[in-house]
């Protein structure tokens, strides 16, 4: 029986992974958690119970923290899933991003050389490091070309772990995340921004209330979505190679915000037919019959976008014998089911 530490476990990914190694592994998981004043353990509730998993405080920020956790634990795997993850809070907080995306990595990386040298690390990465693409589709060998101090914080960390695995022979990786998403996915991130809205629309429509439109952005940027639940496997796999190496993981796919909203709304029962785009730039607006249900807002424009992305991750699916299991509209389905259920 080994020993994982998860950070970031109250998160989307942290959680799922906690799930998936407490069914396909005997091993114990010790959840960090960082101090907050109001509890947000929403998704690993369901986990409080069991034997083979408990909390620790680690805020990833405190390098005492972090040395005094590993030196204590010694763990066998550690997965670094803490991030402030949201990129459009980067340009507002960019510190924060450098502190928590990375300067954390590297706190980690010290603390694993010094007091569990054979511990499998990952890091998460992130397609955003990508960002301003030169070619498409992505795949390990594309530039790095960040367009947010988040992108910038993840390439950071990037070189990090490839320095601490070159130097200190340490089993470090960090796999490039294209987009993934679920219905633990934060409701700030546009996803779910769209399906706990159109959940809310629904019952204002059901109620004969007047409808408060989605506010949305860049409806025409792209991105490469899968199922988180699927990228967890592929982490762990990761994880558990002969030799430390960093994958693409992506869906292979590519759809706009705007394809997003459409399939949403379809799945909701707002009959594709009813539905139809009318204006351009910041006067565009979706309407279901005379009803808006969708505007756009330039606030949540980025002083900088990626507008494109579409990832290659063949070499994974090759190497690690990893496949995502759920498509784009199984996807929004799941969604758009869960939310409209009470989510
Ligand atoms: P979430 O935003 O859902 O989760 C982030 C987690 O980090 C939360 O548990 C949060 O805790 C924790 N955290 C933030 N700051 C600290 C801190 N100072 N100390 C300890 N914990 C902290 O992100 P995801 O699960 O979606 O993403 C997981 C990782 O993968 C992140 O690194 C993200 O950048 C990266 N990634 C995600 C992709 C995606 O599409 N989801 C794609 C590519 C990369 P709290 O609950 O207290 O806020
Ligand atoms: P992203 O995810 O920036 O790709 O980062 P997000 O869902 O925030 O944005 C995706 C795209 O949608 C556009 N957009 C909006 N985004 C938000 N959040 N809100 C809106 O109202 C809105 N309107 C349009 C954005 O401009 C963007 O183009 C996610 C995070 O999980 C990162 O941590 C991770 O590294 C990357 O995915 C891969």
């Amino acid at each position: 029986m080994r020993k994982i530490i998860i950070t970031g476990v109250t998160g989307q990914d942290g959680s799922h992974m906690a799930d998936y190694l407490l069914k396909n592994t005997e091993h114990t998981i010790i959840g960090g958690v960082r101090r907050l004043s109001v509890k947000n353990h929403k998704n690993i509730e369901h986990l409080k119970d069991n034997p083979r998993f408990f909390l620790i405080d680690l805020d990833v920020t405190d390098a005492q923290n972090t040395d005094r956790v590993i030196a204590e634990h010694k763990p066998d795997y550690f997965i670094n899933f803490a991030a402030n993850s949201f990129v459009g809070s980067s340009w507002d907080m960019p510190m924060n991003h450098m502190e928590t995306n990375c300067m954390a990595v590297l706190h980690q990386l010290e603390a694993l050389r010094r007091h569990s040298p054979a511990c499998r690390y990952y890091n998460a990465g992130s397609s955003e490091e990508f960002g301003d693409v030169e070619w498409t589709p992505q795949a390990e060998i594309h530039p790095l070309r960040p367009r947010s101090p988040y992108g910038a914080s993840k390439c950071a960390a990037r070189h990090l772990v490839k320095v601490y695995r070159d130097s200190y022979d340490l089993y470090a990786v960090q796999g490039w995340l294209f987009n993934h998403e679920g219905v633990r996915r934060g409701e700030e991130f546009v996803t779910r921004k769209i399906t706990t809205n159109i959940s809310r629309i629904f019952t204002e429509f059901v109620n004969h209330k007047k409808i408060n439109p989605i506010q949305l952005g860049n409806v025409d940027a792209k991105r490469d979505w899968s199922d988180a639940e699927d990228f967890v496997d592929g982490v762990w796999k990761m994880l558990n190679q002969d030799k430390p190496k960093d994958y693409v993981l992506s869906s292979n796919e590519t759809h706009t915000i705007r394809e997003f909203v459409e399939e949403a709304f379809n799945f909701a029962g707002f009959g594709r037919n009813e539905c139809y785009w009318e204006g351009e730039g910041e006067n565009e607006k979706y309407f279901h019959g005379d009803k808006c249900v969708v505007e756009i807002n330039p606030k949540f424009y980025r002083p900088a976008e990626v507008e494109l992305l579409l990832g290659d991750s063949d070499k994974a699916r090759e190497e690690l014998g990893w496949e995502p299991q759920t498509n784009f509209l199984q996807l929004v389905k799941k969604m758009v089911d869960h939310d409209l259920n009470g989510g």
